[in-house]
């Protein structure tokens, strides 16, 4: 026990409670033959918790932790004993992390990954005493400066090798961790200006180092999914995983679509000028939706800022759509969400994720009630139904039989309502 988390007792199920409790996140019930529980997979991500200091562009550390600086491997423990103290209280059955959130960095690549296995090893001993298991794993190949002109896509082919052997460390690890999938988020693969950047060099860069990690991937017998998070700027002025749509071409072109699937961030669907719910519906429709990394982007700054969810109604069309995908397989709801700078205390971490997980419960529950009640999904039937009698147009019809057919009908259609606003307020009587 640390006594970082000390007046704060296990969050547990409790409506009615005037302390701090989950008023709609009730782990074991049941919504269509699965548990809450099972139907969300919640993950604490390590980084926004217990790496960030609260810095903004203007400004620098506003937290102050017991482990900063977390430096050493005594202070990377210490950090450790807090971070699994918190996912004990919130009870959540996952985690994530990025090497560089766990341990130090080393003088040598040798000596981060020789760190980078102790504390694999330290949070192995937690999680198999009671822990939460690992959602997913990756590797921080940004903040470091050798990065700034891009991790796989660098000029340089040092970097290029350097990022082999970090990746392979973090799979092994991840692998070692019994981690269900592994991601890669390219905060540096992009550009900053055309005036020096070879692009079509760049994309081979990141094409071949996707169908290295997927050849190791399948080499070590690693089950899990590979997953490109997709982000369109930020750090980078544009990024090449721009949103689904462009990882699906890429994906496409490399031969890789049967190999990797996405993690759909809220914020980054909305830096892309669409909404989280598209993003997740093109990604089922693609075939390649993996899990999420839940959070709230600002609407009007054009930063990523990684709020903690707090809108039901959004909230409920983005399960809807994961539902509407078949649900989570090894993917989950990941919180890459963090405390805005002024929310100094313990309190502050645990009650952000109490309230999202309420958050996400509701939408859960609402999502699921409208697919049950076919309240979307029968009015979207009858929109399309006559194509299911428009034999006529089926594949294998040339576009002069259907020119044919349109002209001996003398077809002069008529347009008939999309009923936005009434379906608007169906969702509404859910929500
Ligand atoms: C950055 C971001 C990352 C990834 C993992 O915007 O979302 O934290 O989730 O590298
Ligand atoms: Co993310």
């Amino acid at each position: 026990m640390t006594r970082f988390f000390d007046d704060i007792a296990p969050v547990t199920f409790d409506p009615s409670a005037d302390a701090l409790a989950f008023r709609h996140y009730n782990a074991d019930e049941m919504l269509g033959g699965k548990s809450m529980r099972d139907h969300l997979r919640f993950a604490v991500c390590y980084w926004h918790n217990f790496v960030w200091e609260g810095n903004d562009p203007f400004g620098g550390q506003t937290f102050q932790r017991p482990w900063f600086p977390a430096d050493t491997m005594d202070q990377a423990k210490a950090k450790a004993d807090v971070a699994f103290e918190m996912f004990r209280l919130l009870d959540v059955p996952f985690w994530c992390f990025h090497d560089h959130d766990i341990r130090p960095e080393g003088d040598s690549l040798a000596e981060s990954h020789k760190r980078l296995n102790e504390m694999a090893d330290y949070a192995m001993a937690k999680m198999q005493d009671g822990g939460p298991k690992l959602l997913w794993g990756t590797a921080n190949m940004f903040s470091n400066r050798r990065y700034m002109s891009g991790a796989s896509t660098n000029p340089d082919p040092d970097v290029f090798a350097y990022c082999a052997s970090t990746v392979k460390a973090c799979l092994d690890v991840t692998h070692r961790l019994g981690g269900e999938n592994y991601v890669l988020w390219g905060g540096r693969e992009g550009y900053e200006t055309l005036l020096n950047t070879d692009l079509d060099r760049e994309l081979h860069q990141m094409g071949r180092f996707l169908q290295m990690v997927v050849e190791y991937k399948h080499k070590i017998g690693f089950k899990g999914a590979i997953l490109i998070e997709p982000k369109p700027q930020e750090p980078t002025k544009h990024q090449y995983d721009f949103d689904v749509a462009t990882v699906y071409g890429f994906l496409k072109r490399f031969g890789l679509e049967n190999e990797v699937k996405v993690n759909v961030e809220q914020g980054h669907a909305i830096l892309a000028g669409h909404s989280f719910e598209h993003e997740l519906a093109m990604a089922r429709t693609l075939g390649i939706f993996g899990s999420i990394d839940m959070n709230r982007n600002d609407y009007q700054s054009g930063w990523d800022t990684d709020q903690f969810p707090n809108n039901v109604p959004e909230v409920a069309l983005a399960y809807y759509e994961v539902l509407k995908a078949g649900g989570f397989t090894t993917g989950g709801t990941n919180f890459d969400a963090k405390l805005r700078r002024q929310s100094l205390d313990p309190m502050d971490l645990i009650a952000a994720h109490v309230g999202a997980m309420d958050v996400c419960a509701r939408g859960l529950k609402a999502a699921h009630a409208m697919l049950e009640d076919d309240a979307l999904e029968g009015p979207r039937r009858a929109r399309y139904a006559s194509w299911e009698k428009a034999g006529h147009l089926h594949p294998g019809k040339t576009l002069e039989d259907v020119a044919a057919y349109a002209e001996a009908a003398a077809l002069n259609p008529q347009p008939v309502s999309g009923r936005q606003e009434i379906l608007e307020n169906i969702v509404n009587r859910y929500v």
